[in-house]
Order: structure tokens, then sequence, then C-alpha cells
């Protein structure tokens, strides 16, 4: 265990200096995720929710414990066996590293550095830990010497130990923190928007307690995304590349993108995944420049109609060419979010945000390449593991307050939540009561029809258990279907439905 412990380690540290993502832990980690099964994955994911990346790395640690205690025991009992499953470990490692998106052979080295001093240390410990044994069976010079030996062989182990665990913690500490990408976030100004937001109305924030606010504060945005390790792109070495079915290829740097007028817009960004009632979604004000403005400098070809654009780390969505091209449509290559730089999780330094579309299909973030493509010919990460191509987003509501299973006081009670039909507009809300007749609820206003609006309906509680269930109609008169369908493949629908009791 302390020489994979060791390995580890060091290959962290190397990995500072080499490339964030050549750590063999975080690359065997994505390439589990690469070849798990979907069925399994969608398993794993219903079960344990967000929490997925971190069972991944338990399971991961687990794992390693086991090869190392079989690496330990098959060094002593049968050299060089355990030497031979070390390497061979590092090896899958540095297999797992090289074939990352944009690595380069180089990016083996941490894993070739930490494997060979895993190596050393490995012989070094189970040569004491023999000797000891030794001395012991022999029992001729009696106790002294097993004590002396055993002595060399804790030290070692110990000293070792403690001085892996400092430098692999040290290590991941200052890529998380020290990075110089923080510190570029840091210091970065956004420029004044030239087109700003229209100011949200005081009337869009009813501020009842437990009712989602109507601008999710940056802290507090829902994350998803593929990257067991955030990307760490520095915006001085960012270019985003248009490419494919173009008059032009075109390219961009951090700082023409912020020279040019930049558009303020919210938007109510919503991830396909999410259940109905779920909280995979959050609304706000994003600073950017009009993607269409950008494709149009490339000059499309007619045949194109799709735009797969790619991050960093390779990930891809497809998005409808009209849709993006659309004057109407507020599609920004977005550089801040709430008056902020983009936090690193939501795609410092540029990501894309594109109104009435789930993330997956549009909301790329670290974005780096736009392919005009066909979706004929091409298609993003999640279209070939089950999600459909396109994904308009659904109307749907939900009850933020009460919460289910509360227990309530007879009396008014303020039954409160969000609506959403990004870039249709939500036009009603209804509530109903143990299945009685529809009310309607009072809508909270909005900064546009991209966003979710807020609604309340005052309830006057009768002592018993209830049945509290929502639906939303909007702009284009449809009315939320009571069908329910689970997200897969292109978005869960149903009436949210909770259960109060009241006495
Ligand atoms: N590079 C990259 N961009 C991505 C994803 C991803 O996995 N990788 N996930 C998408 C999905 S599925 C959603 S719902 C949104 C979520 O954006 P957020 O994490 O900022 O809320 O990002 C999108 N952009
Ligand atoms: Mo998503």
């Amino acid at each position: 265990m302390l020489s994979a412990v060791v390995t580890l380690a060091l290959a962290e540290l190397a990995s500072l200096f080499v490339a964030p993502a050549s750590s063999p832990l975080f690359a065997v980690g994505a390439w589990i995720v690469d070849l798990t099964p979907l069925g399994f994955k969608t398993w794993i994911i219903g079960l344990v929710g967000t929490a997925d990346k971190l069972v991944l790395f338990i399971c991961l640690g687990v794992l390693l414990l086991v090869l190392a205690l079989v690496t330990g025991v098959a060094e002593l009992e049968r050299p060089p066996v355990g030497t031979i499953v070390l390497v061979a470990v590092a090896a899958i490692g540095a297999l797992a590293v090289v074939t990352r998106p944009s690595a380069s052979i180089v990016w083996a080295l941490p894993t070739a550095l930490g494997a060979a001093v895993g190596v050393w240390v490995l012989r070094q410990s189970i040569a004491r830990l023999r000797r000891w044994r030794e001395s012991q069976s022999t029992g001729e010079s009696a106790a002294a010497v097993a004590g002396v030996d055993r002595r060399s062989f804790l030290t070692f182990v110990g000293v070792g130990a403690a001085a892996a665990l400092i430098v692999g913690i040290g290590s991941q500490l200052t890529s998380a923190a020290n990075s110089a990408v923080v510190t570029v976030r840091e210091a970065l100004h956004l420029p004044k928007p030239a087109v700003p937001a229209p100011s949200v109305p005081a009337g869009a924030e009813l501020d009842l307690p437990g009712l989602a606010t109507y601008v999710t504060p940056n802290a507090a945005f829902y994350r998803i995304d593929t990257a067991l390790q955030v990307p760490a792109v520095n915006p001085n070495d960012w270019h985003l590349r248009v490419v494919g079915m173009v008059d032009r290829e075109t390219t961009l740097s951090f700082a023409e993108l912020l020279a040019l007028p930049l558009t303020e817009h919210m938007v109510t960004l919503a991830c396909v995944s999410n259940e109905v009632g779920g909280d995979l979604i959050g609304n706000a004000s994003w600073l950017g420049y009009p993607i269409r403005e950008i494709l149009k400098r490339a000059g499309p070809s007619g045949d194109a109609d799709m735009v797969l654009s790619r991050s960093a780390d390779g990930w891809t969505a497809g998005t409808p060419l009209d849709v993006l091209l659309d004057p109407n449509t507020d599609a920004l290559l977005a550089v801040g979010m709430n008056g902020k730089p983009l936090p690193l999780e939501h795609g410092f330094p540029v990501r894309m945000v594109v109104p009435g579309l789930y993330g997956y299909v549009s909301a790329t973030k670290w974005v780096v390449e736009l392919k005009l493509t066909r979706f004929a010919d091409e298609m993003g990460y999640w279209t070939d593991k089950g999600w459909s191509a396109r994904g308009p987003v659904k109307t749907e509501s939900r009850i933020d307050t009460p919460r289910s299973g509360a227990a309530l006081s007879p009396g008014r009670t303020a039954v409160a939540g969000v609506a959403w039909a990004q870039h249709t507009g939500i036009d009603r809300v209804e509530v109903r009561i143990d299945g009685g007749s529809w009310q309607r609820a009072r809508l909270a206003d909005s900064a546009s029809a991209d966003t979710w609006r807020q609604w309340v309906l005052d309830w006057d509680a009768s002592a018993g258990d209830h049945t509290i269930e929502v639906r939303a109609t909007d702009a284009s008169g449809y009315t939320q279907t009571n069908a329910e369908a689970p997200p897969v493949p292109d978005g869960a629908t149903g009436w949210h439905r909770i259960s109060v009791s009241v006495s």
C-alpha cells in the first residue's frame, strides 16, 4: 500500500508540471467512465445522483488497495511478481493518460516517474520485512536483532507513508487552488456590456422562504459535466476556431472576444436529466457575444444544419444552426455569469448559452471549436448514448414550498414554485389540491421569456393529508402533459406532485 501511495503521490506532483490532465488517477477514472456500459452508468447515477464522481473515486480507491495488497504479498512470497504487477498497473494508467483527448506522449512521464520510485519503495520495504521475518524465525541472536529489523521496517513504512501523503495531498491542493488559471480569473475585469440586460423587474422575486430565488447565485448553480477534473483553460491561450462547412475558417482570441460589443442576457439553463420536481436548473445573467455574429464571420454553407461545439476536454454538443442564427434568439458565447467571469466549473473562460435548448445540446463549457456540419453526418457526445439529437426544453413547473412530506399547521399557506418554457414564456400556472379543480396561481414577473417565473397560490390548509399538483401552460397555448416520461431520451414530463399533512 505504501508503494501504491508513493506512486500516486509522485505522479500527482509531476502532473503539476506536465499537465493537470496527465494525472493517472483522473485519467483512469475518465477511462472507466468511457468504458462503463451505458445501462450500468445510468443505473448508478439513478442510485447516487450527482455524487457519481465521488462514488467512482471511492471504488477506484478500493480497487487500488486490493491491487496494492496483491502486489505486496506477491513481492514477499514470489519476487519479482509484485514488481511486475505494479509496473503493469502503472502501464495501464499511462495508457489511460496518453489516450485522453489532446494528450501527448510526455503525459506518460508522471506515471512512469511515480512507478519507478514506487518499485524502489516496494523492494526496499519488502527487503526490510523479509529481514525482520528471518531474524524472527532463526531466533538465534534473540529478540534484540528482531527488534532492530522490525523498527527498520516500520520506520521506513511510516516515514514513507507520511511523506507520500503530504506530497499527494499538497499536490492536489496546489493544482486545485493555485493553478495559474484561478489567478488569471481573479485578476480579470470584464468589460461593461454594450447592450445591458433589461433591469430585472422588482416583481420577479416573490422572496418567499423555501422558494428558489429568481436569480440563482453562481455558488448554488447546478453543475453537470463529464469532467472529473475541471479543465484549466488559460484565457491568454484560449482560441475559438470556427471550422467545417464555412467559406473561411476563422479564429477568435479571448482579447478579441472581450473587445467586441458584448450583450447581457438572462437565461434559465436546464439539464435534460432533470426529473420532474428536480433541481438541475438555474437562472443567471450571462455576458457574451452573439454566436450568430461569430458564425456569420466564417460564412456558414447553406448545406450545414448543425454546429458541433467542442470543449477543451473533448466533449461535444450538436446545436441546430437555425437556432444559433435566429436574430430573435440571444445565443451567446458567454464570458460572464451574474456579473463575474464564469466560474471554472461553469466553463471559464468561455461557454455557450442557448435559450430554449437543454444544456447537453447547446451549453458547451470550456468551448474551443465550432464546427459547421450536418445532423446526418455527426453527433454530439450524448447522442449515441440514448439521448435524442435535438433537445428543446419542455414546458415544466415545480413546487418549491411546502416541501413534500412537510407537516403543516391549518390555515393560510403559500404554495409556491417556479415554472419555465424557455424562449416561449409561461402564460399560466395552475395548482390543484387533492385532485380538485385547477386554481390559477399568481405569476411573478420575469426579465424575458427565456427565464423561469416564480408563482404562488394562497391555500387555506385544512386538517388532514393532502396532495398538491401543479401544471403550467406556455405562451404557445400548450399545457403540460400529465403523461409521465423519464428524462431519457429528451426530457422528463408529468405534473410535479407533493404530499403534505396538516394538523
Ligand atoms: N465541456 C462540457 N460542457 C458541458 C457539459 C459537459 O459535460 N462538458 N455538460 C452539459 C450539460 S449536460 C449541461 S446540463 C450544462 C450544465 O451547465 P452548468 O454545469 O454550468 O450548470 O453544461 C453542458 N456543457
Ligand atoms: Mo445536462
